[in-house]
C-alpha cells in the first residue's frame, strides 16, 4: 500500500487539473478547451518554445548523430568506447606498435609470473582488456579493406597508420641509398635464382643448378610456391605474373603422391594463405582450399595426433615405412596455417584437428621443464626416445609456434604462452652455455642428462622468436638472451674460412681452445638456409641496430661468392671450410627462394611497415599470415 502523503499529492495534483478520470476522451477534450483559452501570443510562445526544444533534442541524440556521419549504430557504440579508452588511456596497456615502454611493462608483469608471483589469469586478464578496447574502435568486420600501392588488401585504418609511419622512418638520404643498393641487390639475387628454376627445372619442385636439371620431392611446384610471396614483396611484378599464370593454369592436387603432412603445410598451404592475404586474388584462397582439405586424413590416427604422410589423390595417410612416431616438431608447426584456414573458410574442422594435438602435447609426460622430446607416437599419443632435448633439427619450430599462435589468435590463449615462457626458462637452465674463447652464449643439447655443445642452425630462430616475444611484451631478458644468441650465429659464420655456416657447430668449452665453433667433417655442408638472416631482420626491425643489417650484408655477398651459379639458380654447397673448393651439393632448396631472400630483403628495408610485426606473423617457411582481429 503506498502511503497515504502519496496518494494525497497523487489526487491533489489531479485535481488542480479537473477531476480525475481514466477517459482518453475526456483528456483530449479538456486539453482542447485549455488551448482555446489561450491567446495568440501564448500559443505562438508554446509553440516556439516546443520546437526549440525538439531541434535540441535530435541534435543531443547519439544514433541521428551518428547517422548524420554515415556511421551505423555499432559505431557509435564503438566510438563511445574509443572516447573510454582515451579516458581511461594512462591505465590500459598499449598495443605494441605504439608501446614504447614495452620491455618494462611486459618485464614486469611476466617476470612476476615467472617466479611464480603473478597468476597468469590475472596478468592476461588485463592485456586482453585492453586488446577489447583496441579492436573496438577497428568497427565491424565487415569494414571494408583497401588497396595499398603494392595491391596489398590491407585494412583501412592499417593504409593511414602506414602512410605517417612511412614519412616518420624515412631516414637521412644516405642511408637511404644504401638502404636501396642492398635490395637491388637482393632483388638481383632472386632473379639470378629464378631464372636457374624457369631454365631448367619450371613447374617442377627443386632446381639441380649444376646439373641444369631439376629434383622433385611431391611433384607440385614447390619451389614457385614457395616464392610467391617472396615476388610480391621484391616488387618482381613480371616474374609474379608468370608464377600465377602456372598455379592458375597447371598446378593440380588431384595426384596420386604421398606428401609430407609439415613440409607442404608450411611450404604450399602457408605460401598459397599468405600470397593470397598480400594480393586478395581467390585463385591463391581457392588452391589454398583445396590442398587443405586433401591434407585431413593425416588427422584419421587413433591418438588423433597426425600421421607424416598423406596420398593427396587417395585420400589416404601413413607414418613412415619404418615406424608409427610422428616428429614433434612437425605436428606442432602447421597450426598457424590450418587456424587461418578454417577462419577464411568458416570450417573449424582444421583449427580444431590442429588444436587437438597441441592440447595433448600442452598435457603430456615426458618434458623438461617445458622442453620437449622429438618423437610422438601417432597410436598412443605419448613422446617416444625420451631424455633427448634439443631447439634443432625435429624439435626446433614447436616453440616457435607456441609464441606464434598465440599472438595470431590475439594473445588470449594462455597454456600457449605458458608453454612458450617454461620453455624458454627450460632452455636457459638445461641448454644454455658459453663458448671459449670469445665466451659466445649457444644452445647445446641435453641426452639423458649429458650435455653435448652441439647447434643445429636450425637453432638460429631463436634469437628471433625470442625478440618477437619481447615485442609483444614478454620479459625484457628474452631480448638480453636474443642478442647474444645472434652475435653466436653470426660467428658461426664469420668463423668459416667461407663466411658461410655449417649445418652444425660444436662450441668448444675448454681452456686454451683458439675457436669457438668447431665442425665435424660430416657437418660442413651449408644448405642455403635462412635462419639466421630471419633472426638478423627481427633484431634489426626491432632495435635498428646497423650492426645487424652489416652481418647480413657480409653473408648475402658470401652467399653471392660460393654458391652461386654462374648459368643460374644458387646450390648448396658440402664444405664450408674449403674456399677453394666447396664441393656443390647441386640442389636450391624452395626455402631459398621463400624465406633465405625475403628475409634479406626485409632485413635490408627501413620500412617498418614492410609487412608489420604488429599486423603479420611469419609462419615457419616465412609465409607471413595476419594477426586476427581479437573477436576470433
Ligand atoms: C624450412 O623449411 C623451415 O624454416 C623449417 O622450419 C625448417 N627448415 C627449413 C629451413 O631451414
Amino acid at each position: 500500500m503506498l502511503p497515504s502523503t502519496r496518494k494525497d499529492f497523487v489526487s491533489l495534483t489531479l485535481s488542480e487539473s479537473g477531476s480525475y478520470s481514466n477517459s482518453k476522451q475526456w483528456r483530449r477534450q479538456s486539453c482542447w478547451r485549455k488551448w482555446k483559452q489561450l491567446s495568440r501570443l501564448q500559443r505562438s510562445l508554446i509553440l516556439l518554445t516546443l520546437m526549440l526544444l525538439l531541434v535540441c533534442g535530435i541534435a543531443t541524440s547519439p544514433t541521428l548523430i551518428g547517422h548524420w556521419r554515415g556511421m551505423n549504430g555499432d559505431d557509435v557504440k564503438n566510438s563511445f568506447v574509443v572516447d573510454l579508452k582515451n579516458e581511461y588511456r594512462s591505465i590500459l596497456p598499449e598495443p605494441p606498435s605504439e608501446r614504447k615502454d614495452f620491455d618494462r611493462r611486459g618485464a614486469f608483469g611476466l617476470e612476476k609470473l615467472l617466479q611464480g608471483k603473478v597468476n597468469v589469469s590475472g596478468v592476461l586478464g588485463d592485456q586482453n582488456h585492453g586488446l577489447d578496447l583496441k579492436n573496438a574502435d577497428k568497427g565491424s568486420e565487415g569494414q571494408k579493406p583497401i588497396i595499398s600501392w603494392r595491391g596489398a588488401v590491407i585494412e583501412e585504418e592499417q593504409a593511414s597508420d602506414t602512410d605517417t609511419k612511412d614519412t616518420e622512418n624515412q631516414g637521412d638520404p644516405a642511408s637511404l641509398a644504401l638502404a636501396e643498393s642492398r635490395l637491388e641487390a637482393v632483388r638481383e639475387a632472386f632473379r639470378h635464382a629464378w631464372k636457374g628454376y624457369k631454365d631448367f627445372a619450371w613447374g617442377h619442385d627443386e632446381l639441380k643448378p649444376i646439373s641444369k636439371s631439376y629434383g622433385e620431392w611431391f611433384g607440385l611446384g614447390l619451389t614457385l610456391i614457395d616464392a610467391l610471396d617472396t615476388m610480391w614483396i621484391l616488387g618482381l611484378q613480371e616474374e609474379f605474373a608468370e608464377a600465377r599464370e602456372w598455379v592458375a593454369k597447371e598446378l593440380s592436387f588431384d595426384k596420386n603422391v604421398d606428401v609430407n603432412l609439415f613440409e607442404s603445410t608450411i611450404r604450399i598451404l602457408g605460401g598459397l594463405l599468405s600470397t593470397y592475404h598480400l594480393t586478395g586474388d581467390n585463385l591463391f584462397l581457392d588452391k589454398a582450399k583445396e590442398i587443405g582439405f586433401r591434407l585431413m586424413p593425416a588427422f584419421s590416427t587413433p591418438s588423433k595426433i597426425p600421421y607424416s604422410d598423406v596420398n593427396i589423390g587417395k585420400g589416404t595417410a601413413h607414418p613412415p615405412r619404418w615406424t608409427s612416431d610422428s616428429t614433434v616438431a612437425e605436428v606442432t608447426s602447421i597450426q598457424l596455417e590450418f587456424r587461418e584456414l578454417s577462419r577464411l573458410t568458416g570450417d573449424p574442422k582444421y583449427k580444431l584437428a590442429v588444436m587437438e594435438v597441441m592440447k595433448q602435447v600442452h598435457k603430456l609426460d615426458g618434458k623438461q621443464d617445458g622442453l620437449v622430446p622429438m618423437f610422438i607416437n601417432t597410436n598412443n599419443g605419448l613422446f617416444t626416445h625420451q631424455g633427448i632435448y634439443t631447439l634443432g633439427a625435429r624439435a626446433d619450430s614447436y616453440y616457435e609456434y607456441l609464441l606464434k599462435q598465440w599472438i595470431q589468435g590475439g594473445r588470449i590463449e594462455q597454456e600457449l604462452l605458458e608453454d612458450y615462457l617454461q620453455a624458454v626458462e627450460g632452455v636457459k637452465k638445461n641448454l644454455l652455455k658459453k663458448s671459449t674463447p670469445l665466451g659466445l652464449t649457444f644452445v647445446g643439447e641435453l641426452s639423458h642428462g649429458h650435455f653435448s655443445p652441439k647447434m643445429d642452425h636450425l637453432v638460429c630462430f631463436l634469437p628471433g622468436t625470442l625478440a618477437l616475444g619481447v615485442h609483444y611484451g614478454l620479459p625484457a631478458d628474452h631480448m638480453e638472451l636474443a642478442k647474444q644468441l645472434i652475435e653466436t650465429c653470426y660467428q658461426m659464420y664469420a668463423q668459416m674460412e667461407t663466411g658461410l655456416s655449417p649445418e652444425i657447430a660444436h662450441f668448444n668449452m675448454h681452456d686454451g681452445s683458439t675457436q669457438d665453433v668447431d665442425v665435424k667433417i660430416a657437418d660442413r655442408h651449408n644448405l642455403l638456409r635462412p635462419e639466421t638472416v630471419e633472426s638478423l631482420f627481427y633484431l634489426y626491425r626491432l632495435t635498428r641496430d646497423k650492426r645487424y643489417q652489416q652481418w647480413g650484408w657480409e653473408i648475402l655477398q658470401n652467399f653471392n661468392k660460393y654458391t652461386r651459379v654462374p648459368t643460374g639458380g644458387y646450390t648448396s654447397i658440402n664444405n664450408v671450410r674449403d674456399p677453394s673448393y666447396t664441393s656443390p651439393r647441386d640442389k636450391m632448396e624452395s626455402f631459398f627462394l621463400g624465406e633465405t631472400l625475403k628475409y634479406f630483403y626485409l632485413l635490408f628495408s627501413e620500412d617498418p611497415n614492410l609487412i608489420s610485426l604488429d599486423k603479420y606473423v611469419f609462419n615457419t617457411e616465412a609465409h607471413p599470415l595476419p594477426v586476427w582481429p581479437q573477436a576470433e
